[in-house]
């Protein structure tokens, strides 16, 4: 019998026959192997990192990883039909999630991607936000349009105020116009999906816009002079960008059947930044006294392949399109063992959830692998937003705000506190 907590309490059927005496033994010993694993994994606490950098505040180990899902997904718990106690059905990574504030639990709904390649959505609750996830029983049964998805992904989660959650997502299929033996090329769209209680989805027709494909689609919280408003990422191809590229806007009558006539990008890519391939939104932006709060991936192309990381920017409060403070470069990179993992040099977040007493709590995903979060405030954030400085998008400029920065420090006096800065006269 499994409960609603996701804990097993079960009692193995046991093979009659005496020559299956041994072979139950053994499974027995592999189950409770498995079982002592997977609760140390998912009981342990979870540490702060180091000092930090002032702006967040790392944490030692990921909050989800494949070994975290359910050993009752995995496993096969029938000594009579699975006598070696073998996977029948293995996970491969979970990353990129959606997240949302939830009946009193911090709710992370993964992306679960499996050993054959397909993902899909489950949902996972923890008391505290940062350690102690522990999935649902069953994954998300989401159900199709006409045109069934090949594979979907990467969920944003919306607290609308029309009253629904709303999972935007990518949903993808093999590009009919595919030449023959092309098995890559797909399309990709943003699907829709809306829910009361995370159980039971209603789909909507996906998103239509005047872009080919569409990823990274995130709905705006809030209606927009009585319209939905979508941020999207125009691309022409299905990694490649081509004319698109960038953060764009627009807005669309109804849900029920989203189409955005105009769109237009109010952050494009740019030449030598952190998002000169291509960039897309992470989260729906937090809304602030100060403006909205935006979480973005920037893709730079390098000698080892395409680079991701996390970005940051803010709106005007009643202009979404206008940006009004856009720090340089990159607000998080893959650290340490963030940097490898199926799709290596990866940091991607499209999920984050803002406390009331101002905590946030960013998750973001190493390396198209595990699942991690960071944790900051909403003070620190825009601090961080409005005074770091701007991209001068030249190395002569980049000299010249740390040359301010220095000048000051030292000028200021070499005492700080009671304490000499140390440096070299020269
Ligand atoms: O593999 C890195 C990321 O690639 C895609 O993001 P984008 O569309 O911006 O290139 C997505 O498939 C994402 O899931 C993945 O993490």
């Amino acid at each position: 019998m499994v409960e609603q907590t996701g804990k097993l309490t079960m009692n193995l059927k046991q093979p009659k026959a005496e020559k299956n005496k041994h072979m139950s033994t053994q499974f027995e010993k592999r189950w409770k192997a498995l079982e002592k694993a997977h609760e140390e994994l998912v009981q342990r606490k979870n540490i702060q990192q180091g000092i930090g950098n002032g702006i967040y505040d790392r944490y030692e180990y990921p909050i989800l990883t494949a070994q975290h899902t359910p050993l009752f997904w995995r496993y096969d718990l029938n000594p009579l039909t699975n006598p070696h106690l073998m996977e029948r059905f293995g996970i491969n990574a979970v990353f990129n999630s959606g997240a949302i504030r939830f009946g009193g639990k911090y709710i992370i709904v993964g992306r679960v991607e499996g050993w054959d390649r397909k993902s899909f959505f489950a949902v996972a609750e923890s008391d505290n936000g940062v350690d102690n996830f522990r999935f649902w029983d069953y994954p998300i049964n989401m159900p199709e349009n006409k045109e069934p998805d090949g594979n979907i992904y990467d969920m944003r989660l919306v607290q609308h105020e029309d009253g629904w959650i709303y999972g935007i997502f990518c949903t993808e299929r093999k590009d009919p116009a595919a030449a023959e033996g092309d098995q890559s090329s797909a399309i990709a769209q943003c699907g829709i999906a809306r829910t009361k209680d995370l159980k039971q989805w209603e789909r909507l027709p996906d998103l239509k816009t005047p872009s080919p494909q569409q990823r990274n689609v995130v709905l705006h919280p809030e209606f927009v002079n009585g319209k939905y408003a979508f941020y999207t990422r125009p691309q022409d191809g299905f990694i490649n960008t081509g004319k698109g590229g960038g953060v764009g806007f627009g807005v669309c009558d109804t849900i029920e059947n989203a189409v955005i006539d105009k769109e237009i990008v109010i952050d494009p890519k740019k030449y030598h930044t952190v998002y000169e391939a291509k960039n897309g939104l992470g989260p729906a932006p937090i809304k602030t006294n100060k403006g909205w709060l935006h979480l973005a991936h920037g893709v730079r192309n390098t000698a080892a392949g395409l680079r991701y990381v996390l970005y940051m920017f803010m709106t005007d409060l009643h202009d979404l399109t206008m940006i009004t403070h856009k720090p340089a470069g990159y607000f998080m990179a893959p650290e340490g063992e963030e940097r490898i993992g199926d799709v290596s040099n990866v940091v991607f977040s499209n999920g984050w959830i803002a406390d009331e007493d101002g905590k946030v709590f960013i998750y973001y995903a190493s390396s198209d692998t595990r699942q991690h979060v960071a944790t900051t405030t909403i003070e620190k954030l825009l601090d961080y937003v409005m005074n770091t400085p701007e991209d001068g998008y030249s190395s002569a400029s980049s000299v010249q705000v740390l040359n301010g920065i220095i000048e000051s420090n030292l000028s200021s006096g070499t005492v700080l506190n009671g304490h000499s800065i140390s440096h070299v006269n020269s």
